[in-house]
């Protein structure tokens, strides 16, 4: 998908609400688990309950690697059924892939060519040529890690190197990677502050922010440090949209929480 496909679909829902789908077995609704795919069925139902709210998806891949097999065919069924039911939105792999280029390139066509997702999340520590493989696949976007929003992002990301924090020579330096228009860049909704710094290194990029809801982050710092004017940020909240509800109405508590959610980010736009 193209960047102005994904803003055009922002304008049009009033959203930049992005549902994590992150399905841990021991925590849906029992009565799935007669289902012959209660992963599959668990995210269907939330899918169909929230499209109209959301822009992009995010099945993060441990999730579905941890039920093996059964696991990665629930993965293909869940980004086939998003494809289909809903081609406008924005899908990610929140992978987390880095590896020397030859590797990386694989992981690239695992995700992009055989699961056919719009992006992919890849950590950027080892440097530029484990990151282009992903940026040669057109109209497909890659996702850094720049600023995690768990505790120990401070053990690394926001150390000194010649004078400045590795998460904004990060952003700096893959600036430069051919392609790199289609990057974007994590950052955690617990980090808002940080948002202004980030914004003087990538004002243009979109941003995928991790960490309202359950970690904690707020949704008005992370509007007011990094909106821009093509609104810029896709905002992801796994558990606290498919938890909120355990019994049989489970997607519809979902849906009433991406509500609550895409309602306050209508109001920021
Ligand atoms: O910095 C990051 N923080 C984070 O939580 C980068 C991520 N990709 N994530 C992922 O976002 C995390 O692995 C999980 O899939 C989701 C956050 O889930 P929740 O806290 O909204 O339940």
């Amino acid at each position: 998908m193209r960047t102005e496909a994904l803003v055009a679909q922002i304008r049009e829902k009033r959203s930049f609400l992005c549902v994590g789908l992150d399905v841990d077995m021991s925590k849906i609704p029992s009565f799935l688990l007669d289902e012959p795919d209660p992963i599959f069925a668990f995210n269907k139902a939330i899918i169909d309950a929230t499209h109209d709210l959301a822009v992009a998806y995010k099945p993060n891949i441990a999730f579905f690697e941890a039920y093996g097999l059964k696991g990665w065919e629930s993965l293909k069924k869940t980004i086939d059924y998003l494809n289909e039911k809903c081609p406008e939105v924005f899908t990610i792999a929140d992978a987390k892939r880095g590896d020397i280029g030859n590797t990386a390139r694989m992981y690239a066509k695992a995700f992009f060519e055989d699961l056919n997702f719009d992006s992919v999340t890849v950590a950027p520590y080892m440097g530029k040529d484990s990151i282009e493989p992903f940026l040669e696949f057109e109209d497909r976007h890659t996702i850094l890690l720049a600023l995690t929003s768990n505790p120990g992002a401070f053990d690394f990301q926001t150390l000194k190197a010649d004078g400045i924090e590795i998460y904004k020579h990060v952003l700096k330096t893959s600036t430069t990677y051919t392609n790199s228009e289609q990057l974007m860049y994590v950052v955690g909704a617990t980090k808002a502050e940080y948002l202004k710094e980030v914004r003087k290194i990538v004002p243009d990029s979109f941003l995928l922010v991790p960490g309202v809801g359950a970690q904690g982050g707020s949704l008005e710092e992370v509007c007011k440090y990094g909106l821009n004017d093509q609104i810029g940020l896709l905002i992801n909240s796994s558990r606290g949209i498919i938890y909120a509800g355990t019994d049989e109405n489970f997607a519809d508590v979902a849906r009433e929480k991406a509500l609550e959610l895409k309602l306050q980010m209508e109001a920021y736009m």
